[in-house]
């Protein structure tokens, strides 16, 4: 019985609670969990394991349901393991630049921690307010300055997981080096909650960048976009650089009620980040790409609040284009193949779906793009998705051709679970099976995602 290792108001199953518990940011899947639970203590999530294994209960691990693939969706009876009153702060050692805390913590939470030891926690996107730091290691959260600071998986000092024995392991503990043989760390880090529960995580932190420069850029051909990135990178280094579609800009400023950046519109935009003391170096790179052509015109801030201000205009598009029901793709090739692949991918939805309207943005400097379809207005969600369902194929067809991922920084989940294989090899797949069966003997972790359902069928390509 749950009430057993649980008080009172650390369980829910009232409609309210199952429904607003049971799922995360992504639309179209069932949600019905049985229970949401909320442990406070390492020994409560080592009992709750063992409570499932006893009850044949499958836990789905929660944290601030920001996912997109629905890999924190509950559609199955299952309980639901949130970490909300696990969200502490227990150790800081100024000495190591660790923080040591609850899988709980709100991301933005531990940002400004860092900030208040005069220190910096660099990763970081549009929902860090809400999305908890389990989660992140959990996806191996990118977001905005990867091309500076690189994933998540490169701040995770060490971590503590509960696997599905009930065993605690301690991974690292904060080292440095460790020449011991397979890193169960680095296998937690982006296992999007198949393998066990994160239990505590020691989060590295670093030296606080200066005062950040942002500069946005009109560029009408999107094939320009790396040479202006090359060109950036030859003289300076570079916190971000993304890019939207002048559809996307469109969608953030109806929204937010935003001013256009530039004089004209561009076709695409340049989203570029750097420290103050490189603004000279930006200058200069600036003016080649427009001596060059690549781009036609440009703002700078001239303050953090004008910087912040730039910002909105690439971190709100994912909420402002959410009324339109978008078919979602989060996708990376290598840089360099990036030109190519968004020209594919361009064609193939003109060609197959002439009215559909196609939404670039991302984080281009990593190679990752933000595929995003807008649902037009006389279609159902419904129909939608069906086109949605066979647009899948084709576009992953095109990630494989590259040796791309058909998921770059949000996960598998339950969404493209069984497309997999188009980025592992079924040798990759099997290993993968074979690692779960080890760290969750009696399936009782996050069923049905990251792994295809093992019916001998390899998923459809056609
Ligand atoms: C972003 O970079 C997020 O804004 C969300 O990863 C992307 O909604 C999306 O497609
Ligand atoms: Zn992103």
């Amino acid at each position: 019985m749950l009430a057993e290792i649980l008080g009172n108001k650390q369980i829910r199953t009232d409609q309210d609670s199952l429904q607003h518990w049971g799922k995360d940011w992504t639309n179209g899947f069932t949600v019905a969990p049985s229970a949401v639970v909320f442990p406070e203590t390492i020994e409560q999530l080592q009992e709750l394991v063992r409570y499932a294994i006893s009850a044949d209960v499958k836990l789905v691990p929660s944290g601030g349901r920001t996912g997109l693939s629905g890999g924190a969706v509950a559609s199955n009876g299952e309980v639901v393991v949130s970490f909300d009153r696990m969200n502490k702060i227990l150790d800081f050692s100024e000495q190591d630049r660790i923080v040591t805390c609850q899988p709980g913590l709100i991301t933005a939470n531990l940002q400004d921690f860092a900030e208040q030891q005069g220190l910096f926690y660099p990763v970081d996107f549009a929902s860090s307010g809400s999305s908890q730091i389990g989660g992140n290691v959990s996806t191996n959260a990118g977001g905005i300055k990867v091309i500076r600071y690189g994933l998540t998986r490169d701040w995770i000092a060490g971590l503590k997981v509960v696997t599905g024995t009930g065993a605690l392991l301690d991974c690292n503990a904060g080292l440095i080096k460790n020449a011991t043989g397979y890193d169960f760390r680095h296998l937690m880090i982006g296992a999007e909650g198949t393998l066990g529960l994160l239990a505590e995580l020691d989060v590295q932190l670093t030296v606080m960048p200066e005062p950040q420069v942002v500069m946005v850029m009109g560029v009408p051909n999107v094939g320009d976009l790396l040479k202006i990135l090359q060109s950036f990178n030859a003289g300076l280094t570079l916190s971000a650089f993304e890019f939207f579609s002048d559809v996307a800009l469109q969608k953030v400023r109806d929204h937010r009620s935003l001013p256009a950046p530039l004089s004209q519109p561009e076709a695409f935009y340049a989203l570029v980040e750097f420290d103050e003391s490189a603004n000279s170096a930006a200058e200069a790179a600036f003016a080649a790409c427009m001596e060059a052509g690549w781009v036609t015109d440009g703002v700078v801030s001239q303050s953090a609040s004008q910087a912040a201000a730039l910002w909105q205009l690439r971190e709100g598009i994912s909420e402002a284009i959410a009324p339109y029901t978008p078919y979602k793709n989060d996708l990376s090739v290598r840089i360099s193949d990036v030109p190519e692949f968004l020209a594919d991918v361009d064609n193939y939805v003109a060609n197959s779906f002439p009215d559909f309207e196609v939404c670039w943005y991302g984080h281009i400097g990593d190679g990752n793009l933000h595929l995003n379809i807008l649902r037009p207005e006389h279609m159902s969600v419904e129909e939608f998705f069906h086109h949605g369902h066979a647009m899948s194929p084709k576009i992953f067809a095109l990630v494989a051709e590259r040796r791309g991922s058909i998921s770059a920084e949000h996960g598998v989940g339950l969404l493209k679970r069984d497309f997999l294989d188009f980025s592992r090899s079924p040798e990759e797949i099997a290993l993968m099976r074979g690692l779960k069966g080890l760290f969750d003997p009696h399936e009782i972790f996050n069923p049905n995602k990251l792994l295809p359902v093992d019916d001998g069928l390899a998923a459809d390509k056609n």
